[in-house]
Order: C-alpha cells, then structure tokens, then sequence
C-alpha cells in the first residue's frame, strides 16, 4: 500500500450555524462548519494538521484515540495553548484504522458545547466493502430561548457540575433531527461518534437489528448483532445497517437510559431516515473481520487501582475525584511493562473513563469477562462497578493523562495526568546532565 501524507488545515472561529430552519447559533468551531471537516486518511499516513486559532481565547486540539507522540496529544500539559491569532501544526502517523475524532480540549464545557469537534477516518485494506458509509456525530446543546449559550444561575451551573450539561437541542452532524435517504437493498456502514458534553446514546432504530463491527480502536474480530448500544460521551461504534425494504421509514434515536443524575431519562429522536429505491448491492462482508490478540489474562494480578468517586467539597459543594483528589497526579508506568488496571467507581452516578493516546483492553467488567474483544480508549462504569483492563506503554515517552469524558466532570477534577517513562532514555538523560557539569 501506498503511504501517504495527508494535509489539512483547519481554522477555529465563531460563526453563524443553522441547526434548523428556525434555529441559529453562534457556533465556535473549525473552517465555518459544525462538525468540523471530516480527515480522512488511510492506516499508516502521516497526518499533518496546521490549526489556526481565530477565536477571541486559547484553544487546543486532541485526536481522540489517535496512538501519537505524547507531544501531539493536545492536552495542556504536552503543549503550549494555541493563542488568538497563532498557529500550530500537528503533525503525527496513523497507526491504526477506525473511527477517531478531535476536539477542543481547552475550556471543553464551553467550546465543545458550541461545536469545536469533528471526525478523523482512518481507513484501512481490512474494511470489509459496503455500499455506503455515514459518520453520524451525536451532540446535544442547551441553549437559551435566544438560542445562545448562557448558563443561568448558581443552581443551574450547580446541576450542570454535578450532571454534565444536557440540552433539548438534539444534533446528528449539527443539524436538528434531518431527514436522511438511504436506498433499499444496500447496506451501509454507520460510524457514530459520541460528541455530546455527557449525553448517554443508547442507540436504537426502532428495533430493526443492526451489525456491531468496529469500537473506539477499529474492527472486532466478528459482527455482533444487535438492536441497541450504549455509545457515552467520546465512544465510537461503527454497525452494519440494511438491507431495507423500499418506503421503510425510521428513526435513529437514544433509548432512555439512566444515568443517576436529576436529569430525566427520556426516549428521543436524532434523525428520520427514509429508504427509496431498491440497488444493486456490493457489499462483501466476512465472518471473520481480523483477529485481536490478547494483551493478558484474566486472571493477572492487578497492578494499579484508579478511583473515580464524588466527595463533599467545603469549597466546591461536590468534588468529582480520582483516587480522593481533584486533578490527580498518578504514579509513572515503564514502557513494555503490562499494565492491569482496575478501574472502579465508587459514586452513585456513571462516569466513561478515557485514556489517552493508548487502547485497553477489557478483562473484566464487574468480574465477568465481555461478550467480544476489543480495543478501546473509552469505557463506561456504572454506578458501584469496576472493570479490569489491559494496556501496553508503547516507546512513547511522555506525560498522559486518564479522565471522565463527562466534560463538567473532567473540569470538576475528575482526571489524572501521569508519565510514561522510558527507564533507558531517563538514565541518558541524567548522564548528559552529569557531563555538563
Ligand atoms: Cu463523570
């Protein structure tokens, strides 16, 4: 396969978004578009990304699911912040196909809300042929009757803290519930990427089953149907759709889920989609999609604990915490050496744990090991439950980090920064620094 590089250049600005007929807002985000463009590429480019920042405050860039150097990760601790009126060039390989994105990860409660993300494709030779591929990214916005962001009083910023801000404005692409047409006879790959600040998908077609074929870090080793799949805030699944009947109509919508938060849980709907004619179709799809390796065994013994809990607060009210602290700073992992964390929550609320730069896989969850294997970034942990995972620190040196993809949660203090090490680079280091004097 031809390797590539793969140029793109995106610009962070206000400006004028219609999410229907009768709404507009002053969105924030990238090349006057909500998403942002989607980055297509295939497994193995090299992606270079010149962002330039004309938004009136700093901005930074994460590549959500992305294996790069810790220098490219867009965090505020790997980098500089992009300032008003400056650029920076990310530049970094694809090492693995699926289904990514990027977004804001500076003040996220409000620049995502208003729009700073969009889809990074990465393609590959595996991908089994369909007639038709979708990216469907889900958000929801909270606005104001004069359709802007304001975020009210003390209790309502209060409830946002402790829930995570939902709104009514429900998006697919940032667009208010559209008509979508598809033909009958085909079938077509869906890749849905959760956006939203903390809205829980359970996605649902009004029953028509589906194929569940890829997660956060690309394709399983088999299709799994299905009729629903929780998809939380930063998750990806890809499914298989189709073949439909000619003049079938349906809609994508969340199934009401529970997530332990004053918000009600409710049923609603995110598209309509409309099937036409009948066409030929294509579509090749294998048994088998490739094949996953495990990392470890279930039965390994457990090398570090993560927290995830809410405390009281003298200052704050409520804390949302890893092991007991706000912004945690976690112990430095050694590349190539396994590690088999536990993650638990504690608190009586979800919380989707994410960790950057690195896919895990899932040993356990609550003790019992999951229907399939796959790779993920991204993991959800209902109230009172823990789940065993499995990841390797590659020769990627650097400071990471580990948080509640819950945005109001993340800023609450729900997150830990920690070090992967390179033990031969660190003594280098000291030796170099023992010569000059
Ligand atoms: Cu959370």
């Amino acid at each position: 396969m031809q390797l590539t590089t793969v140029y793109y250049e995106l610009t962070a600005a206000e400006f004028n978004w219609k999410l229907s007929e009768e709404k507009e807002i002053k969105a924030w985000g990238f090349n006057n578009s909500l998403p942002g463009p989607v980055i297509k590429a295939k497994k193995g480019d090299t992606l270079i990304v010149k962002v330039k920042n004309e938004l009136p405050e700093p901005t930074i860039i994460h590549w959500h699911g992305i294996r790069l150097p810790a220098s490219m990760d867009g965090t505020g601790e790997s980098q500089k912040p992009i300032m008003p009126g400056e650029e920076f060039i990310y530049r970094f390989e694809l090492p693995d196909a699926g289904t990514f994105w990027y977004h804001s990860h500076h003040n996220e409660t409000i620049q995502m809300e208003r729009g700073m993300y969009g889809s990074l494709i990465v393609e590959d030779e595996l991908d089994p042929m369909v007639d038709e591929e979708r990216v469907f990214m889900i958000d929801d916005m909270k606005l104001t009757k004069e359709n802007d962001f304001t975020r009210g009083n003390f209790f309502k910023r209060w409830a946002e803290r402790h829930d995570g801000r939902e709104g009514d404005t429900l998006l697919i692409n940032g667009k208010e519930l559209p008509t979508i047409n598809v033909n009958a006879g085909q079938t077509e790959r869906w890749r849905f990427i959760n956006s939203s600040s903390a809205r829980y998908f359970l996605l649902h077609l009004q029953g028509r089953k589906f194929k569940i074929i890829a997660t956060d870090g690309g394709l399983i080793e088999e299709p799994v149907e299905a009729s629903r799949i929780l998809i939380t805030p930063g998750e990806r699944v890809d499914i298989l759709v189709g073949p439909f009947e000619e003049d079938d109509q349906f809609e994508i919508e969340s199934l009401p889920y529970n997530r332990m938060t004053f918000l009600k849980p409710k049923r609603q709907s995110f598209a309509k989609i409309v099937v036409g004619k009948q066409k030929a179709s294509k579509a090749s799809i294998p048994a088998q999609l490739r094949k996953i390796t495990p990392l470890a065994d279930r039965s390994m013994p457990i090398n570090r604990n993560v927290k995830l809990s809410v405390g009281p607060s003298l200052k704050n009210g409520i804390d949302f915490l890893v092991n007991n602290e706000i912004h945690a700073n976690d112990k430095p992992v050694h590349v190539g050496e396994l590690q088999i964390w536990e993650v638990s929550n504690t608190s009586m609320m979800d919380h989707p744990f994410h960790l950057h730069g690195f896919f895990f896989q899932v040993l356990e969850r609550n003790g019992v090991a999951p229907e399939y294997i796959s790779w993920k970034d991204t993991i959800n942990l209902a109230p009172k439950s823990k789940v065993k995972i499995a990841w390797m620190p590659d020769n990627r040196p650097g400071i990471w980090m580990y948080h509640c993809h819950i945005l109001e949660h993340h800023e609450a203090g729900m997150m830990a920064n920690f070090e992967v090490v390179d033990p031969a680079v660190g003594e280098l280091h000291k030796g170099q620094h023992h010569h000059c004097h």
